[in-house]
């Protein structure tokens, strides 16, 4: 099982939760210090071997030497989330700036790509196998500010079908995990540190949780080898489409 994003938010709970399911666990991140931990509370859940390497899914050259050690740990993958990503500041396409633009299209569309085309002579070719994307209901719904994210999640969804396409007669599944909104630290990486306007997003309603999202990758992954979850939009009750949320009232 190898997981990208694995430091923190949704990647580090399904460490977790695979971890409980008995999986032996490659986890990959830019903050190796973020992965010790997920690694550490993966196998205290029940992982008998949780591994972790520095990664960069914006770098050919990072992903090349993760897998390269991947390759070192074992001689086959049975499951590859793509879980890196996440969405750089959101301005305005009129005032939107190269790099977020650079950033978000970076990890979760070219990320994406990257680590499957070099993740894939690894991939099992029998039955069980499994890629599962991480993709965002924004890949449907688009909202303003939202527009590199919204076409770098639209693009995963795109990509994820035709590796459907390309698999097939592998016995390798493929789907998309899409979640609303779910409080890890997408949003205070959106704003860069902005606490505040991070803790707004989710305000007077009930998000999702990252283990909410891991709960769901799990099921994905463990279903009958016959059987390929394609597609899965999770949102909050709260979140009825991107742009309507249901907010209380403080003390609601
Ligand atoms: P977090 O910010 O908590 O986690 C993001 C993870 O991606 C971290 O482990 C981070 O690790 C990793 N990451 C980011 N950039 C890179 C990179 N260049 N190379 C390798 N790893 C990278 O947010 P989430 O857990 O919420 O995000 C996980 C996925 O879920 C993303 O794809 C996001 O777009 C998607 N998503 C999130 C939603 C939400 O509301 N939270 C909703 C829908 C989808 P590090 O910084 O250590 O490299
Ligand atoms: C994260 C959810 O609505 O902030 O993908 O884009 S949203």
């Amino acid at each position: 099982m190898l997981i990208s994003g694995a430091s923190s938010g949704i990647g580090a709970a399904a460490a977790q939760a695979f971890g409980a399911e008995g999986a032996k666990l490659l986890l990959g991140a830019r903050r190796v210090d973020r992965l010790d931990q997920t690694a550490e509370a993966a196998r205290r859940a029940g992982s008998p071997c949780a591994l972790v390497h520095p990664l960069d899914v914006t770098s050919t050259t990072s992903v090349a030497s993760f897998v390269d050690w991947a390759r070192g740990q074992t001689e086959s993958v049975d499951v590859l989330v793509n879980n890196a990503g996440g969405a750089h500041g959101l301005s305005s396409v009129a005032e939107g700036w190269d790099p977020d633009w650079e950033a978000t299209i970076g990890t979760n569309l070219f990320g994406l790509l990257r680590m499957t085309r070099a993740v894939l002579p690894l991939l099992r070719r029998d039955a069980g196998a499994a890629i599962i994307n991480v993709g965002s209901i924004a890949g449907r719904q688009a909202y303003e500010g939202g527009a590199a994210y919204c076409a770098a999640k639209a693009g995963e969804l795109q990509v994820t079908r035709t590796l459907r396409l390309e698999l097939s007669g592998t016995g390798i599944r493929v789907g998309t995990i899409d979640p609303g909104l779910a409080e890890t630290e997408f949003s205070l990486v959106r704003f860069k540190g902005d606490v505040e306007r991070a803790r707004k997003v989710y305000e007077g309603m009930r998000p999702l949780t990252a283990e909410d999202v891991a709960e769901a990758i799990v099921w994905v992954a463990s279903r009958p080898h016959h059987v390929c979850i394609d597609e899965i939009l999770i949102l909050p009750v709260d979140q009825a489409a991107v742009h309507k949320t249901h907010r209380r009232a403080q003390g609601d």
